[in-house]
Formats: structure tokens, sequence, C-alpha cells
């Protein structure tokens, strides 16, 4: 392999070794991040927030943001003269990632659930969604009207009826979140928008913030779900408020694995590992490839579009980082192995038979089939959500979707008859856990029947 080629980019050879798992995972490129680090000074900010409301959140917003706004909550003018001043091309990109969104979600929301063991007997499962959400877009280094799309369509489509969406004051807009942040809440017809960052926002939701008759701010309510990504401080204020609400999967920053051998078109991959380290400096590109060819082209190819792109001093960072490598396997089935233990966030699979080899992986937040399936286009307008687990979180949780919004209430219901049935078995397990009172529920119900 040429190494001069863009040489900051790592290589991982893992050729010729059998690693176990446990190995596998510790060779993996992973950013140092770690939501430790913030755990401190964020149990500060929640408590202070907790303590003193609004008052806080005015001069953490001056401290994080360099701006507060004159009232937090945005107003119904403030969202129509957004929507008012938005590019109509714009407009209509928003609007077409709606409309397939919708589709997409509306068609997740789960089904309930009805079954019988007979006569009188009923137990069933109704999904019902959360009372009230809290939604998080990022401010940061981009504007990510895209974000409000992905986190209000599954709540939507889940039911829920109260939506708060927080994002954080911008300074060049007297203190009020991004205006295209606002033209997208208003064209989902979301109401209740909040110019709200950092972990500041998460305790906000979390915990609610009483009325602030000084000035002039109302009550905001607290939630019973937060989702969307957000910087550290907003992982780690999620993961500390976790249990008081419900939370998505931890968002950190975005990654991107490719799964390709010789059939890949270099220049295809190269763009989407660039697309994603845009992101931010700490963001992972990672091409997992059995074809040393192929790596050599990617390099190739890397290079001369990195020195292209405009954000590419942010994108040589996030190369060059030990979160981003190129990981050389011995075979498909070896790489398909590496993705697993990896558990990307996104997953392009660019190989012979794309579909069956993304049919193989089980771990991963969203899987691109084929060239022309790109991450990007998931970002914005596929249909799917880009609100996805990172940092290896795929291995237990999902992209964002309608149940996160739900939860599901069982019923249980049986007739007299249908209880005697089963009555004998309840009785002996209640004596098997020496908990006779359980089984005893059950008798006063039967001897009552031999009486009648
Ligand atoms: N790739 C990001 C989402 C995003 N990209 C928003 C562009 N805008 C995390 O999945
Ligand atoms: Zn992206």
């Amino acid at each position: 392999m040429n190494s001069e080629l863009f040489p900051s980019l790592a290589t991982l050879d893992l050729r010729g070794s059998s690693l176990t798992r446990a190995e596998l995972l510790a060779a993996m490129p992973r950013s140092t991040r770690s939501v430790e680090y913030a755990t401190a000074a964020v149990e500060e900010i929640i408590a202070s927030v907790r303590a003193e409301g609004f008052a806080a959140l005015r001069s953490l917003a001056n401290k994080y943001d360099g701006a507060a706004p004159e009232h937090f909550r945005v107003t119904q003018e403030q969202l129509e003269q957004a929507l008012e001043t938005l590019d109509p091309k714009v407009r209509k990109a928003l609007e077409e990632s709606i409309r397939r969104a919708r589709i997409f979600a509306q068609a997740s929301v789960p089904r309930d659930a009805e079954v019988s063991y007979g006569d009188g007997s009923t137990v069933s499962q109704r999904w019902v969604p959360v009372r009230r959400v809290g939604l998080y877009v990022p401010g940061g280094l981009a504007v990510y009207p895209s974000s409000v799309v992905m986190n209000v369509v599954p709540a939507q489509a889940a039911g829920v009826t109260s939506i708060a969406l927080v994002s954080p004051p911008q300074r060049e807009f007297n203190g009020l979140p991004h205006p295209i942040i606002l033209a997208a809440a208003h064209l989902l017809g979301v109401t209740e928008v909040y110019a709200l960052g950092g972990a500041q926002a998460i305790a906000a939701l979390a915990y609610g913030v009483s009325e602030d008759r000084a000035s002039g701010d109302a009550a905001i309510e607290p939630v019973d779900v937060i989702t969307g990504p957000g910087n550290i401080f907003v992982a780690t204020a999620k993961r500390l408020v976790k249990g008081r609400v419900g939370i998505d999967a931890e968002a950190g920053p975005t990654e991107i694995a490719i799964l390709a051998d010789d059939s890949a078109n270099p220049a295809f991959v190269a763009a989407d590992m660039i697309s994603q380290a845009e992101h931010d400096p700490n963001a992972a590109s990672v091409l997992i490839t059995p074809s040393s060819d192929l790596a050599t082209k990617v390099r190739a190819e890397l290079e001369q579009q990195v020195a292209q792109t405009k954000h590419h001093e942010r994108v040589q960072q996030a190369l060059s980082g030990a979160q981003s490598s190129i990981v050389l396997v011995d075979s498909l089935d070896a790489g398909i192995e590496v993705c697993d233990a990896y558990g990307a966030e996104h997953l392009e699979i660019h190989t012979e038979n794309a579909k069956d080899v993304a049919g193989r992986i089980t771990v991963a937040g969203a899987i691109f089939v084929g060239p022309y399936s790109p991450v990007s286009l998931g970002d914005y307008s596929a249909g799917s959500n880009h609100v996805l687990p990172t940092m290896g979180s795929a291995a237990h949780s999902s992209a964002l979707n309608p149940t996160v919004f739900l939860k599901a209430i069982q019923y249980i219901s049986y007739s007299e008859q249908a209880l005697g049935e089963v009555a004998e078995h309840v009785v002996e397990l209640s004596r098997a856990e020496d908990l006779p009172a359980h089984g005893d529920a059950i008798l006063v119900r039967m001897n009552e029947r031999s009486q009648s």
C-alpha cells in the first residue's frame, strides 16, 4: 500500500490474526471521548436549574451560548416569521423530508397484541403515547433543521400531543435559535419552542421550571421522554436524568463505517467518509475491506477530495483522529465480523450482493445498502431516521422511532371459569415460592364459586 497518500488516516491490519470478540472490540478505532469527564460539571448545572429556575437558565445561556433571549419561549409570531423568511427551495426540501419520514414512521408504529387461552381469557397489549416529550436540536458547528424533522416526526407518528422543542440560543439572532430551526418547527406544527441548549436545557425539560414573575417567563412543564443528539454535556445530562425521564439512544459524534470489496467505487467511498467527517473533528470514518487495492485507491481519492471540500480542516482532523481508520481484513466474512464488533452508527455496504451481506450484519444503527444509498441520503431525505446509536451502543439500541415515545400497557381479563381452569397452577406456584396468600387470593374466588 502506498502510505504516502493521505498518511494521516491510520491503518489497522487485521489480516492473518484471529482475535477473540473481546480482543476485536478492544482493537476497534474509537474516540477517547468519555461521558464521565463532564459528569461533575453537568451535575452542578442540573442542580442550579432545579434550585434557581429561569435565573440559572439565563446566566448559563450567557455563559455557554454567549447570549440569552428576552424570553426563552419562542412566540408564535417569531415562528411564523421564520417560516416566511425561509428560502422556498429549502422549504420544499424540508417538506419532502417530512413527507417521506412520516410515511416510514407511521408504518413503524407497532401493532397492539391480543391473545386468548380459551373461552373467557384474554391478555392484550396496547401501545399508548407518553404524555409529553422534549426534543433537543443541537446548535454547534452546523445548523440542523433536518434534526427537527427526525425528532418531531416519530413523536407525532406515535400520537404524542404535547411536544416541547429546545435548541441553543444564538448570539447573532438575539438569543433565539437559528431561524431555520424555527421554520422547520413551524412547518411541522410544533408550537412550543424554547431557546435553550446544553445540559441546562435537558435539566429544564426533565424537572420543569417554575414561572418567573420578574422576567415574565411562563412555567415549563416537565416532560416524560427526552430525545435528540447533542454534545457531550447534553449526552451526560441525558444520562443523569434518565429514570426521571426516558431517553433515546446516546448519540455522540457521528460515525460511518463502510464495508467494501473490489467492486466498490473508490470515489463514492471517499466522498461518504468525508461527508460524515465534515460534522465534527471527533467524527469517525472507518473503511473495512479485504482489498488492499481498494484501500490504496480510496486513500488517493481522499487526498484529492479532502483538499477540495469546504470544511477540509475539520475533515482532516476527523480522518486523522484515533477514531478513524482503514481496517484490512482477510475476507468479506471477516469484514462482517469486524462490522458487528464495531457496531457503527451508519454502515454502508459497497460489495457484490450488497443486500445479502447487509442481511448478515446484526449490529449497526442503520445500514445503507449498495452504492446509491449514501449516508447523506439518510441524513436528509431517505425517509429513515438520522438520530442513531453511536459508540457501539447499536449493540443494544435502535434508531429513533415511534416506540421511543410509546409505552405498552398490558391488559389481563379472565372470567370466573377461565380462572378456574388455571387456578391449581397458580396455587401450586404460590406454595413453591412460599407466598401462600397469593394462592389464597385465587382460592377465595373458587370457594365462592363452589358455594354459589
Ligand atoms: N449524520 C448526522 C445527521 C445529520 N447529517 C444532520 C446532516 N445533518 C448523524 O446521523
Ligand atoms: Zn450527517
